[in-house]
């Protein structure tokens, strides 16, 4: 089923507001191996690829994420979408020059969420005059058409925010699970999520992930994360329904990112929503942000996919080891 009218792309970009911006340019080059560049206001743009920002770090008071940012085609696009948020009764607010310059895009409005959380909505974002470095040696993150990668909210309830997301911006359920906590996977593209919301009882900020091009960027990043006490929230772990095999850190911001390789891709056309019974991970991903009980469930789910042999599809074939 076609979605009427029209919908963001991708999920562009990341606003975060922090008292800490020297702990996040080290941390954004060390570990996750992005590039840190001045912003000119005592913040940071962090340049994961051609763009020329992907996470704006603001210096400020709070440490939180203080927007998300998805892409419109084309100024066409974006005018249209803000026409059909107002029709509905939202207050959308069309970014001043200095919101656009500061973002590097042509045009943005931004509009609360049901839950209060800022979302911006973007068309013409820049890319830069020089090729991007990454902070340390990797492969390259999996961006392009996919957009940035995921975010997640935490809300108090899934249906009170989902709608908004679902019935004004068009973006498409991808599936949604109860146990061990409820959630819910949303796509706009062949990423198998740009957007989800996990149920647990406060309204905020859970992760973002990036995706890595190499499986190995992944590794020595979580032994860089593993020298740093408190560093990892989430041990390495890969999920049942878009196959990421990624592990969470903390910021230094109390928010998390999960950093990940080998998501799967979804044909966005023929795509049918289920509901995920198999817990949310195939193996790993012991959650220091869930309480024991949960935490407990999960590992249950987790014995139960292993011995029913639950696994994704996988590069190496049987028999590839075989001798000629
Ligand atoms: C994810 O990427 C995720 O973060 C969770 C909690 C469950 C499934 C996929
Ligand atoms: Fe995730």
């Amino acid at each position: 089923m076609r979605r009427s009218g029209v919908a963001p792309r991708s999920l562009a970009y990341l606003v975060v507001e922090t008292k800490h911006v020297a702990k996040w340019r080290d941390f954004a080059a060390k570990v996750l191996g992005m590039q840190p560049e001045d912003d000119g206001r005592g913040g940071l743009s962090l340049r994961m690829d051609e763009r020329c920002s992907r996470i704006f770090v603001s210096a400020g008071e709070r440490d939180a994420v203080i927007a998300t940012g998805w892409e419109m085609a084309d100024v066409a696009a974006w005018a249209e979408l803000c026409d059909r948020l107002r029709e509905s009764g939202l207050a959308v607010a069309v970014g001043s020059r200095d919101l656009a310059a500061h973002r590097k895009v042509e045009g943005i409005a931004s509009v609360k969420d049901p839950a209060g959380t800022c979302v911006e909505l973007i068309h013409g974002a820049a890319c830069a005059e020089t090729p991007f470095t990454p902070g340390r040696s990797l492969s390259g993150f999996r961006t392009g058409p996919l957009g940035l990668g995921h975010a997640v909210l935490t809300v108090s309830d899934i249906a009170a925010v989902a709608p908004f997301y679902t019935d004004l911006l068009g973006f498409r359920l991808s599936d949604h699970a109860r146990r061990p906590f409820a959630a819910a996977f949303f796509h706009l593209n062949s990423r198998h999520h740009s957007l989800a919301m996990i149920e647990t009882g406060e309204d905020g900020f859970h992760h973002l992930m990036v995706e890595l091009d190499s499986l190995d960027d992944v590794g020595q990043a979580y032994d860089l994360a593993q020298l740093e006490e408190g560093r990892v929230a989430v041990t390495l772990g890969r999920h049942s329904n878009d196959f990421m095999t990624s592990f969470y850190m903390r910021t230094p911001s109390d928010f998390l990112i999960e950093y990940g390789w080998g998501g799967r891709s979804i044909d966005p056309e023929s795509w049918q929503a289920f509901e995920c019974v198999d817990g949310p991970s195939l193996w790993g991903h012991e959650r220091s942000w869930l309480g024991p009980e949960k935490r407990a469930e999960a590992l249950r789910f987790r014995l139960e996919a292993a011995a029913k042999g639950l696994r994704a599809p996988d590069f190496v074939r049987s028999g590839d080891h075989q001798e000629e």
